[in-house]
C-alpha cells in the first residue's frame, strides 16, 4: 500500500476493508497536487477516456464520453438503506442494510484486480467553516478524481482538518462492468456509508454531490438541526449597495444554474443591480447566533446543464466553461477541436462527432449531437459573478426562499406564502415535469417537495416535520415564495421570457421582504399587483402579465385532489404528516371554495 497520507485508524480500516472487497492493483492517494492530477490526466487520455480540446480557444479543457446506457442518474436503482424500512419513508427504495451489504459485495468482489484505487479525500464546504464535513470517497475511475477536484475541495488538507475524528462520509464507487442491470447507488445514512456501483455518470458517482451533500447530509442536519437542500443561492446587490441573498429550489434541470448566474435586465443594470452568485445547485443552511439563516454553497464548481447554455441565455456560465472544464457528452467539432450542444448557437457543426462517438452532421443529422443531460464540470472562480461571500465560512444571511418548478398550468408566475408554516406548505405541494436530468419518461408531472423527493435520505413525513422545527429556531425568518418561470401560453410558447428578466420577479420579492409593496390575497397566498412588476424594456403585455398571475380556483380545487392524494401516500399508515401541513391543506381547501 502507498505512503499513507493520515494515521486516522478509521479512515484506514475504512480503506484497508475495501481494498480486500475490490482487490485493486495498486492504491493511491489523491494529495490534490498539481503534478499528480496533470499526471492523472495524462494517463486518463492515453486510455481515451478523455478528449484534450483545442488549447487556445479552450486551455485545460477535456471532453468525455460516457457509455451511452449511463448519462443520468437512476433513481429507481437508487437506495436509502436505514436498518428499519419505515426509516426511509414511502418516496424511497429500500434495501435492508445486510442485503445491500451483501449484494453489492458480490458485485465489488475483486472489481478492481487490474485497476488503481484512488482515495480521495474532500470536504464539501470551505475547510474550517463550521458548516463543512469531510468525505473520503475511494474510485476505480480516474475521471471521478478529475470531476471531484473541480466540484470539491480535495486533498491533504481535507485529512488534516479531520484528525482522528470518525465524522466522515465513506464513499466506495466502482466502475465494475457498467451493467445496468447490476447498477446500484446505496445509502447507508446510519453508517455514513455511500456505495455506488456500476456506472460512471455524474449524480451517481461524484459522491460528494447528491449522495452526501443531499441524501446524507440531509439525515445528518435533521439530527444536528441544520438543513441540506436542493437549492442555488444568489446575492442582488442594490443600487445603494446592499447584497440580499436568496435560496431558491427547483428540480433538476428547472433553471438553478440560470438563476444563479442571471444577467439584470439593462433597466436594472443601468440603475447599478447586479447579480453574485454562491451556489447553483445545494445550499446548507444553518442558524446564526444572530437568529438569522444563514447558508452556504458546499460544493466548489457547476455541474451544470449543457444543452441551452449560451451567449443570451447564461453568459456567465458559459464563460466559466472557457477553461479547465470537463465536458461530459457533448459533441465535438472535428474542424477547431471545440465542443458544442443543441442550443449553443444556430451554426451547428457539419464536421463532428455526436455524443455517442459516432460521426456527426449538426446540419443534415436527424439525431441530436450533444445528449440532453450533458453537462459541463467547471470550476466556481471562472464565473464572473462568483460572489465574495463563496469562501465566507459563516455563509451568507438568507432574507427569501424561493420554490418552483415547470408547470405548463396551473402555478401562477409568482405567489407568496402567507408564513412559514404555510410557506413550508407550499414547498411540500411542488409539482414539477420531468426532466432528463434522471432516467424515465420526460414532461410527466409529479409531486416533488422542496426539489427534494430524489434527494431525501429518509422519511419525507420527519423531513417535513424538520422543516416546520426549523422554522421555530430562526429569529427572523425569511419569507418563502413560489415561481413558475414555464407557464406556456394558448400557443404551447413559454408565456415569461425567463432567464436575466426573472430578477424582476426577484425585485417584486426583495420588496416583499422589505415590506415596501403591497399585494393581493388569493387563496394560495399573496400575488403581485400587476402594476408592481416592473416590465420597463419587455414586449410583455398587461393582458400577459394578468394571465400569467392567474390563478384559477377551480383548476387548483383539482390540484388539492392530487395534494391530497401524495399526503395520503406521506403519511403511510405511520402518521407522519406533520398535522400543521394537513391544517393547511384544509384551509387551502376552505379559501378555494368560497
Ligand atoms: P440541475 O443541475 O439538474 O439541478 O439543474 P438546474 O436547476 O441548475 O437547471 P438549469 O439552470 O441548468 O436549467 C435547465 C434548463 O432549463 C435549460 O434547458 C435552460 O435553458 C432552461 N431554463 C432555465 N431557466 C429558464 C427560464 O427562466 N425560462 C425557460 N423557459 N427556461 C429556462
Ligand atoms: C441533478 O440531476 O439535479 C444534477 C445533476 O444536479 S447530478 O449531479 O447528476 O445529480
Ligand atoms: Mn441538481
Amino acid at each position: 500500500m502507498a505512503v499513507n497520507l493520515t494515521a486516522n485508524k478509521k479512515v484506514l480500516d475504512f480503506i484497508d476493508e475495501s481494498v480486500k472487497l475490490t482487490k485493486p492493483d495498486k492504491v493511491v492517494w489523491i494529495d490534490g497536487n498539481k503534478a499528480q492530477l496533470d499526471a492523472l490526466t495524462k494517463e486518463s487520455l492515453a486510455k481515451g477516456e478523455l478528449i484534450k480540446l483545442n488549447e487556445e480557444l479552450l486551455p485545460g479543457c477535456y471532453l468525455h464520453r460516457t457509455k451511452i446506457n449511463d448519462v443520468a442518474r437512476v433513481e429507481h436503482r437508487t437506495f436509502i438503506c436505514s436498518r428499519k424500512k419505515e426509516d426511509s419513508g414511502p418516496t424511497n427504495n429500500w434495501m435492508s442494510p445486510k442485503d445491500a451489504y451483501a449484494k453489492l459485495s458480490e458485485i465489488y468482489d475483486g472489481s478492481m484486480k487490474g485497476k488503481t484505487m484512488y482515495v480521495i479525500p474532500y470536504s464539501m464546504g470551505a475547510i474550517g467553516s463550521e458548516f463543512s464535513k469531510v468525505g473520503i470517497e475511494l474510485t476505480d475511475s480516474i475521471y471521478v478524481v478529475l470531476n471531484m477536484n473541480i466540484m470539491t475541495r480535495i486533498g491533504k488538507k481535507c485529512l488534516d482538518v479531520l484528525g482522528d475524528s470518525n465524522d466522515f462520509v465513506r464513499g466506495l464507487h466502482a466502475t465494475a462492468d457498467i451493467d445496468e442491470e447490476k447498477r446500484y447507488i446505496c445509502h447507508f445514512p446510519e453508517d455514513n456509508t455511500i456505495w455506488s456501483v456500476n456506472s460512471a455518470y455524474g449524480g451517481n458517482v461524484l459522491l460528494g454531490k447528491k449522495c452526501f451533500a443531499l441524501r446524507i447530509a440531509s439525515y445528518q442536519g435533521k439530527n444536528e438541526g441544520w438543513m441540506a437542500e436542493h437549492m442555488l443561492i444568489l446575492g442582488i446587490q442594490k443600487p445603494n449597495g446592499d447584497t440580499k441573498y436568496l435560496t431558491a429550489a427547483f428540480p433538476s434541470a428547472c433553471g438553478k444554474t440560470n438563476l444563479a448566474m442571471l444577467i439584470p435586465p439593462e433597466v436594472y443594470t443601468k440603475k447599478g443591480y447586479k447579480v453574485w452568485t454562491v451556489g447553483d445547485d445545494i445550499a446548507w443552511l444553518r442558524v446564526g447566533a444572530d437568529g438569522q439563516l444563514y447558508a452556504i454553497n458546499p460544493e466548489y464548481g457547476f455541474f451544470g446543464v449543457a444543452p441551452g447554455t449560451n451567449v443570451k441565455s447564461n453568459p456567465n456560465a458559459l464563460a466559466s466553461t472557457k477553461k479547465n472544464t470537463i465536458f461530459t457528452n457533448v459533441a465535438l467539432n472535428l474542424d477547431n477541436n471545440t465542443v458544442w450542444w443543441e442550443g449553443l448557437d444556430k451554426n451547428p457543426p457539419v464536421n463532428a462527432i455526436d455524443w455517442k462517438g459516432n460521426p456527426w452532421n449538426g446540419k443534415t443529422s436527424a439525431e441530436k449531437g450533444a445528449h440532453p443531460n450533458s453537462r459541463f464540470t467547471a470550476p466556481a472562480i471562472n464565473c464572473p459573478c462568483v460572489s465574495s461571500e463563496f469562501e465566507n465560512p459563516k455563509g451568507v444571511p438568507i432574507s427569501a426562499i424561493v420554490f418552483g418548478g415547470r408547470r405548463a398550468k396551473t402555478a401562477p408566475l409568482v405567489y407568496q406564502a402567507t408564513s412559514w408554516e404555510n410557506g413550508v406548505f407550499v414547498g411540500s405541494i411542488m409539482a414539477s415535469e420531468t426532466t432528463a436530468a434522471a432516467a424515465g419518461a420526460v414532461g410527466v408531472v409529479r409531486r416533488d417537495p422542496m426539489a427534494m423527493l430524489p434527494f431525501i435520505g429518509y422519511h419525507i413525513g420527519d423531513y417535513l416535520n424538520h422543516w416546520l422545527e426549523m422554522g421555530k429556531k430562526i429569529k427572523k425568518q425569511p419569507k418563502i415564495f413560489n415561481v413558475n418561470w414555464f407557464r406556456l401560453d394558448d400557443n404551447g410558447n413559454f408565456a415569461w421570457p425567463g432567464f436575466g428578466d426573472n430578477l424582476r420577479i426577484l425585485d417584486w420579492i426583495l420588496q416583499r421582504c422589505e415590506e415596501t409593496v403591497d399585494a393581493v390575497e388569493t387563496p394560495i397566498g399573496y400575488l403581485p399587483k400587476p402594476e408592481d412588476i416592473n416590465l420597463d424594456g419587455t414586449d410583455i403585455t398587461k393582458d400577459a402579465l394578468s394571465k400569467l398571475l392567474d390563478v384559477d380556483n377551480a383548476v387548483w380545487a383539482q390540484e388539492t385532489a392530487g395534494i391530497e392524494e401524495f399526503y395520503t401516500k406521506i403519511d403511510d399508515g405511520a402518521s407522519k404528516l406533520p398535522k400543521a401541513l394537513k391544517k393547511e391543506l384544509d384551509g387551502l381547501k376552505a379559501r378555494l371554495k368560497k
